[in-house]
């Protein structure tokens, strides 16, 4: 193609500008003569903080929070209170064209505190804050007890009382940034301090590092974005301005960055800045159709913020109805399509600011107290583990309480495609989005020296250029630079794309763009092309940057759509679901309810996708239950443009972002209309998701995201029943690589908050008013559900009985699911494809008798078979054939999904059949039997024999006055356990004690049975008030009283030793009185522990305590008891020898330098720890059946003396029968005395009684979201706590886990927890390698943890004392009971502990610590007590 002469004009001015504009950057000039080849020395830092009361401005527009909080360097106090003696909001009757817009104080901002690896911090803590105690908190290790910053336990509190003064030392023995918190309050709401901003981080750089200030290059002492100057290696050069050459992947570790620290804060209640202009339809709606606020009527709301800033879209949204309404808009703007645009509203509150190819870190920070978030980032990727370039390449992750995270953007800022302009990164919960959780990365290409302004007037300010680059080159009249060469016009719309006619001819009919002018014209790359016309990119005519692949274009036609979206056989659907279709393939009737599934759009390696998207959507949408009309009214019209955002692949910023962000254009198309998107596939990514971005609030929960799963470089993909059919689309296929295998892809694809109707039309679980941004809907996989509540009801009509639980998955009684259904043959390798469509749930993916390496890319990496989701998620897995036949279930493991009916099977035939080809790369699937477990080896089986049973637990044991017990309490009690290769069953003591949860171990090679009876009461119904899922049914209150026993991950046969009763799967559960073994194959080191859960009722079983843990050590490994949830570790070495268990539990400790010994004979003692988690228990004050433990009510936050939080200590009221309903929809009152009686043996209602009424919380009283309700624990423990006292009780009912000073210290986390509701698990004072998350560096706090979710980590306790083990939700999980205590001795400390092994291999009682420290290990006289004795029985102390 001939470039145009402008361009090549262009080319030839950039090349001498670009060459000659500035030498490069001499590091004297900006960095006052600081030589960067020397290190910083090693530092002792100071740093002076006070805790301050301060009003937080979140936005121009005045959102405030009056009361809040916030940690500030001492020298900033004084400009801080002369701002806080300043600040004055706007009356409370200001509108918007009367409000003041604010000024953001830049000094208002969480607390970011640098030290370099190796330095040591002191800190002088004064706290300003009258009602408090003040802990500065870090989650990070090597300081002592009382420098933690809290109050636990026997220690003394190192907390800064109102007025008073603590001093810390800190430690900064690893690289990365760690949460700072507030721990002198571990609460959550109003009254509480971590909600207000009491929060930072501390940032540990690389050894030597300098820091200084983006604009001014002068050192600074904190602040949110830093450049910092790692020393320089000798001979060093990254002189790489090069705007056209590829960066490298990682940039040099000598290095200068941009550092943007990022800190995510949730729940911020806040003070709104003005009143809100009422929606110009007239229909008294503050705002119309999307943001609506969740209290329309109270002047107190919550944002959702990072850094001290939220742009929520109501104050945008209202300024927009100001303009409709004084008629200064010149094009239809609705709302949601211009939240994020600064030509429509000016810069957000946070921007970053970089150059074209800067090294850049984000240094991300959850500094809330209740939501898992999902952060994502446009157009940039990184590694999930920071450094490890064997991980996955991703682009978003679940981001828990109190966990932070650092990872470098691939070739710099712009990412390998420079792309150029404003780069969104928010939290992708679209309610949390809306509510204001964003900022904008802004990459320029011109060099910003304060001379310039932005397109609204605003001085630019200069940005240095990082001292080992090159500078680019000034703005000129004809390149300008970003954002100054498009063409918009602020206070309107943000501009169409340019079209550059010259070189493409005129602007296609039908699309949507516009001619591009010269300036824009200058501005383009080389070659521009549809969808990439400014950043570079490759083609298969320049070949440009394909490392060694040619680069191939395809193109696809895709269609956004309105269907009737039919969810199932029940009648659910969704009349105005919203889709992409490919052109081509588009089928169904708009108003006839039908099947669909997601758009798999599948792409290779290397693929060029060029993408036309095209706006068929209907122009008018009538309002329903669930969102207001679109739009809604003529004075409110709108262009309805749709976008087609991705994920992971390359891409133009300013053509194909499928957004409206910043001073970008609006890369959508309007109703009827076109644009063009181009994606480059330069790595295989596994799964690409991509989504509207412009209106995704209302439509993407209503269907509207896809996946391009990104195969291997030439591969080519069939339909899974026809492998001579070649498929672009489906949610199965076979695809054959070029190397001639072949594997099954099976994609699954979550999404949650779809609105959905029953076949009458009545709304299921909708929201107060339509447009509300509660949870509401319901949840689907592949746009698919099998609801639990309608095979009960369809049981019910065809049987007139009652369903046991026990049949709710089973084919044979209703036939299969309504769900995807996969097919496979044994040793088969699948693909999983799994991601999240909407909206802003967590979810938990198990595939069971499956299991796959956690990080694809990793064959090293642990087995798994769970994966927590978020949405825009998504993960490749893959099985490598190690299945057994029969019917697999895939399933959503928490209640709330289950119960909607998001659970499907795999079904491995066992033999072939018709409708299923085989694969030619595994022509004779049935030749080998390698994918069942091997025989019974007796002198490897070790075996257990269990007793479910119905108990009393206690959960609290009389905790600050609490009882609250489980009088439906099932356990399963161990009763004996028998040796390989012995004969004796040896009798666990009989504990008439308060049940512990079920752990039981073994060897790596040995086959574990447990022989499983049922002696659980038969009478069993559902407690009264037991935690509600959405949809819930009332009324049934059945309880299987069958039991059973499911392990992940061990190998075993799917048809017999599952546990769940499944597809055509024989019943595998045990009847009441009958024993029944389980069989599993341990048959390697795992890296992280089992979970056991009973599979025979989902709903009922697992919340009453039969779950459990089974940890497999890796040979050579003993421990002194096989059952129980502390032991001690012995790790026997031989000569030389080092396996690959070893290689886990280094990987697991890695981040604190856990290098077991391997070069001589020794004993290696660890003390080990088995955490089961709990939540969404039901129990009952006194354990009276009658008076259930309230649930917290999370919106009601003000508590008179933050003494009783409401609900901790309250027993239930009666549920509330008298609330109306809001929903114009839905005007029906329920008579809810009526439904709360005992049904129980009674004919139930009718369906369409029970639809008209349906459980919603809030109608029901319960105000409590379906996700937070239950109470929260430990092993079958619950610490209920409040402020001010907390964690100071030194003997909480969870466990006390002892550990003995000096030794390393393995903990075990089995997430046996019901709610989906993700949890993070923080350990005081010590840090961890967590490996399958974005986080490789060290870090004190587990993130994302939901159903199913294990975890192996492994630390060092150096300093004696008590450290907590808490959650990091503060909001409720703390106060309702999730915390317990580490307590580390000198001594070893008796603890529960019924035998003590055999000595091994002759080393009869030489244990001893491996450390040499020659610290006496009083464990050897148990050694040898018990070596003596073979396998003694000796009872060396009682609990407690
Ligand atoms: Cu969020």
């Amino acid at each position: 193609m001939l470039l145009p002469c402008i361009t090549r004009l262009w080319l030839l001015f950039y090349s001498i500008v670009g060459i000659n504009a500035r030498p490069a950057a001499n590091l004297d000039d900006d960095l006052g003569g600081i030589d960067l080849t020397v290190p910083i020395e090693r530092q002792h830092r100071h740093y002076d903080v006070v805790a301050l009361e301060i009003p937080i401005v979140f936005n121009i527009y005045g959102d405030h929070d009056p009361d809040g909080l916030m940690f500030a360097l001492k020298e900033n106090e004084q400009a801080l209170k002369h701002y806080a003696k300043s600040f004055v909001p706007n009356p409370s009757d200001a509108t918007s064209r009367t409000a003041r817009r604010f000024e953001l104080n830049p000094l208002v901002r969480p607390l970011v505190l640098r030290c370099n690896l190796h330095d040591s911090i002191t800190i002088h803590l004064e706290n300003q804050v009258q009602k408090h105690s003040v802990g500065m908190h870090v989650a990070l290790d090597g300081h002592d007890v009382e420098s933690d910053g809290s109050a636990v336990g026997r220690n003394r509190p190192s907390l800064a009382p109102p007025g008073g003064r603590y001093e810390y030392h800190w430690q900064c023995g690893h690289e990365g940034v760690f949460h700072i918190g507030d721990a002198g309050n571990l609460g959550g709401r109003e009254n509480d301090t971590n909600l207000h901003g009491l929060f930072g981080a501390l940032v540990v750089e690389p050894f030597g590092s300098r820091w200084t200030h983006p604009h001014t290059g002068k050192p600074i002492r904190d602040g949110l974005t830093a450049d910092i100057h790692p020393p320089k290696r000798s001979g060093y050069q990254n002189f790489k301005a090069d705007f056209f050459r590829d960066e490298p992947e990682l940039p040099d570790p000598s290095a200068s960055f941009r550092e943007h620290v990022t800190i995510f804060h949730d729940e911020a209640k806040v003070k709104r800045g003005f009143k809100l202009t009422d929606n110009p339809c007239g229909n008294g709606r503050p705002v119309s159709s999307v943001g609506i606020p969740n209290l329309q009527t109270d002047d107190d709301e919550a944002v959702h913020a990072i850094n001290y800033r939220s742009d929520p879209l109501r104050n945008r949204q209202s300024d927009i109805f100001d303009r409709i309404n004084n008629g200064t808009l010149k094009r239809p703007v609705f709302g949601e399509e211009q939240h994020h645009s600064s030509w429509m509203h000016g810069d957000p509150g946070l921007v970053y600011t970089n150059y074209a190819g800067d090294p850049a870190k984000f240094r991300v920070v959850h500094g809330g107290v209740k939501e898992t978030h999902v952060f994502h980032w446009h157009v940039h990727q990184w590694y999930a583990v920071e450094g490890k370039t064997d991980s996955p390449i991703i682009d978003s992750f679940s981001l828990s309480p109190q966990w932070a995270t650092t990872f470098t953007a691939l070739y710099g800022a712009g990412s390998r495609l420079k792309s150029i302009g404003d780069v969104i990164f928010h939290c992708h919960l679209y309610p949390h989005f809306t509510l204001g959780m964003w900022g904008i990365f802004r990459v320029f290409d011109k060099l910003q020296d304060g001379s310039q302004r932005y397109p609204d007037g605003r001085q630019i300010e200069p940005l240095l250029v990082l001292p080992d680059r090159q500078s680019p080159p000034h703005p000129t009249a004809l390149r300008p630079g970003f954002p100054n060469f498009i063409p918009g016009e602020f206070r309107q719309k943000s501009p169409r794309i340019g079209w550059p006619e010259e070189t493409l001819g005129p602007v296609p009919e039908g699309s949507d763009y516009r001619p591009a002018n010269p300036i824009e014209v200058a501005a383009m790359n080389f070659n521009p092309q549809p969808g990439n016309f400014w950043a570079i990119h490759p083609t298969p005519q320049t070949g440009f940057m394909d490392r060694g692949l040619p680069v191939r274009e395809v193109t696809h036609n895709v269609s956004a759509v309105n269907k009737d979206i039919l969810f199932n056989n029940y009648g659910w659907h969704d009349p105005n679901g919203h889709l992409y279709q490919i052109e081509e393939e588009e089928f169904g009737d708009r108003h006839t309810p039908t099947p669909y599934d997601p758009l798999i759009l599948r792409g290779n390696h290397g693929d060029v996708l060029v993408n036309t998207i095209k706006n068929k959507f209907d122009t008018f949408l009538p309002e329903d239950a669930f969102e207001a009309a679109v739009p809604d009214c003529p004075q409110h019209p709108t262009e309805g443009e749709v976008g087609l955002h991705v994920h992971l692949v390359k891409f133009d910023v300013l053509s194909s972002d499928g957004a409206a962000v910043g001073w970008n254009y609006m890369s959508g198309a309007r109703f009827g209309r076109y644009y063009i998107a181009r994606w480059w596939a330069d790595e295989e990514f596994g799964h690409v998701f991509f989504h509207d971005h412009l209106f995704p609030q209302t439509r993407q929960k209503r269907g509207l995201y896809a996946m391009a799963p990104i195969e291997p470089f030439g591969a080519e993909a069939f339909l899974n029943n026809n492998l001579a059919q070649r498929t672009l689309t489906g949610v199965q296929a076979a695809v054959r690589k070029p190397d001639g295998e072949w594997f099954r892809e099976i994609v699954q694809f979550v999404a949650d908050q779809h609105p959905a109707f029953t076949r009458a039309g009545i709304p299921l679980n909708p929201p107060p008013f339509p447009s509300a941004l509660n949870d509401n809907g319901i949840m689907v996989v592949n746009y698919k559900s099998e609801p639990f509540r309608e095979r009960i009801k369809r049981f019910r009509r065809e049987h007139h009985e009652e369903p046991d639980p026990r049949l709710l998955m089973d084919s044979k009684v209703f036939g299969d699911p309504f769900t995807t259904v996969y097919h496979t043959y044994p040793n088969d390798t699948i693909r999983l494809r799994i991601g999240q469509g909407s909206h802003e749930e967590s979810h938990s993916f198990n595939a069971y008798g499956f299991r796959w390496h956690d990080l694809f890319t990793d064959p090293k990496s642990r087995l798994v078979d769970q994966q927590i989701l978020g949405i825009s998620k998504a993960f490749t897995k893959i099985i490598d054939g190690d299945y057994s036949p029969g019917d697999h279930l895939v399933y959503w493991r928490a209640i709330d999904d289950t119960w909607l009916g998001c659970w499907s099977l795999v079904r491995v035939f066992d033999k072939l059949k018709a409708e299923l080809p085989v694969l030619p790369s595994n022509p004779a699937p049935f030749n080998s039997t390698a994918f069942l477990p091997p025989k019974v080896d007796p002198s490897r089986h070790r075996e257990y024999r269990v007793i479910a049973e119905t108990r009393l637990i206690d959960y609290t044991e009389g905790f600050l006055g609490q009882s609250w017990k489980d009088p439906f309490g099932l356990v399963y009690r161990l009763e004996a356990y028998k040796e390989p290769g012995t004969d004796v069953w040896v009798p666990v003591a009989q504990k008439d004690k308060n049940p512990e949860p079920l752990v039981i171990r073994a060897l790596v090679g040995e086959f574990v049975t447990v022989w499983l009876t049922n002696d659980i009461r038969r009478d069993l119904v559902a407690e009264k008030h037991r935690p509600q899922v959405p949809v819930d049914l009332l009324n049934f209150r059945k309880v299987s009283n069958h039991v059973s026993i499911h392990a992940d991950i061990v190998l075993f046969d799917t048809r017999t030793d599952d546990g769940t009763n499944v597809g055509f799967n024989p019943d595998q559960t045990v009847p009441p009185g009958e024993t029944r073994a389980f069989t599993w194959f341990a048959d390697q080191f795992y890296g992280s522990p089992i979970v056991l859960q009973d599979q025979a009722d989902f709903r009922n079983h697992r919340h009453h305590g039969l779950i459990g843990a089974l940890i497999v050590l890796p040979e050579g490994w003993l421990p002194d008891r096989w059952y129980g949830q502390q032991a001690t570790l012995k790790r026997v070495w031989s000569v030389g020898h080092f396996d690959d268990g070893d290689i886990r539990f280094h990987q697991a400790g890695g981040a604190m330098g856990f290098h077991p010994r391997v070069d001589d004979k020794d004993f290696f003692i660890m003390d080990e720890h088995v955490i089961v988690l709990q939540d969404g228990l039901r129990l009952f004050n006194r354990g009276n059946p009658k008076d259930p433990i309230k649930d917290i009510d999370l919106n009601v936050t003000r508590d008179a003396d933050n003494k009783k939080p409401d609900g901790v200590l309250a027993p239930a009221e009666p549920p509330n029968n008298t609330e109306l309903v809001r929903n114009p929809f839905f005007f029906k009152f329920c008579n809810i005395s009526e439904w709360m009686k005992d049904h129980h043996g009674t004919l139930p209602p009718s369906d369409k009684d029970l639809d008209l009424c349906h459980p919603d919380m809030r109608r029901f009283g319960n105000k409590v979201d379906p996700e937070e309700q239950g109470q929260k624990g430990m092993n079958y423990r619950s610490a209920p706590t409040f402020g001010p006292i907390w964690l100071q009780p030194d003997h909480p009912p969870t466990p006390i886990w002892h550990a003995v000073k000096g030794r390393f210290q393995m903990f075990h986390m089995v997430a046996t927890n019901d709610k989906p509701r993700a949890i993070s698990l923080h350990v005081h004072g010590h840090v961890f390698s967590e490996i399958e998350n974005a986080g490789s560096l060290a870090t004190g706090v587990d993130n994302a943890i939901n159903p199913g979710r294990t975890e192996t980590f492994v630390f060092r306790a150096e300093k004696e004392g008590d450290w907590a083990v808490r959650a990091g939700n503060l909001r409720s999980h703390v106060m309702e009971g999730m915390w317990s205590i580490l307590r580390v001795s000198a001594k070893q400390v008796d603890f529960p502990r019924e035998f003590v092994n055999e000595a091994p291999h002759g080393h009869d009682g030489g244990g001893d610590d491996d450390h040499g420290d020659g610290q006496h290990d009083d464990r050897k006289d148990h050694d040898e007590k018990a070596g003596a004795h073979g396998h003694a029985y000796v009872h060396i102390s009682g609990h407690k």
